[in-house]
């Protein structure tokens, strides 16, 4: 069993992000069992979700004549658009039925306001506004985030990138991690936490 200084951060495993869901990750379901293994080696697991106004930015249904997958230039820089996802207190935006992790610690709710998006669970969008999980990992003597969950190149990368810089030791464990891959979003995002020395790992050498 992992000790309590390294935690699991399970990245917006929500209806949406699956097969048939709003803004589905192809073979996101397929994190679940790895994930469930994972949460039974860790005694400190936190949980995010995407949790979004209805009159979100990041909704290309908010901004006439835009298209899903497209992407705007707002004050903070450039925003790609989504489809209508993870909509605070929808189905939509519930965790998995089939996630197991009863003694999860935490789960911290990202994206809430309306004019800024957030793919991290640490710092929004614009940079600066701050969800306040580093300043819990630190209280609870964190030293390592081990990251997984969806998607791979968008929130789980963000996540990891942001948890190595607030100084921890940040990890993506890949098969527990499934990507959506736009426009070659995935390799940008290996490159990105290659760079920042985020280790790449796999559930296999994580609970060995
Ligand atoms: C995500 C796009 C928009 C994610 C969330 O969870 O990776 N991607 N909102
Ligand atoms: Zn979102």
């Amino acid at each position: 069993m992992k000790p309590s200084n390294d935690v699991l951060l399970v990245i917006d495993v929500q209806n949406d992000f699956m097969p048939g869901g709003a803004l589905a990750v192809p073979r996101g379901d397929e994190v679940l069992p790895v994930v469930n293994r994972l949460a039974e080696g860790f005694s400190h697991v936190v949980l995010t979700q995407d949790w979004h106004p209805r009159d979100h930015v990041s909704f290309a249904a908010n901004h006439a004549g835009a298209s899903p997958f497209g992407t705007i230039t707002l004050p903070y820089g450039e925003q790609v658009l989504w489809p209508v996802h993870c909509v605070q207190d929808t189905r939509g935006a519930a965790l998995h039925s089939d996630l197991v992790a009863p003694h999860a610690r935490l789960v911290i709710r990202k994206g809430y306001r309306r004019e800024i998006d957030s793919y991290s669970a640490f710092v929004e969008a614009d940079r600066v506004a701050r969800t306040g999980l580093a300043g819990y990992l630190r209280e609870q003597g964190v030293q390592r985030v081990w990251c997984c969950g969806l998607a791979t190149d968008y929130c789980v990368a963000w996540s990891a990138l942001d948890a190595q810089a607030a100084g921890f030791e940040a990890a993506v464990i890949e098969d527990a991690s499934r990507a959506i891959d736009l426009n070659g979003s995935l390799e940008r995002a290996w490159q990105a936490l290659s760079k920042a020395g985020v280790r790449r790992a796999s559930s296999r050498d994580v609970l060995a």
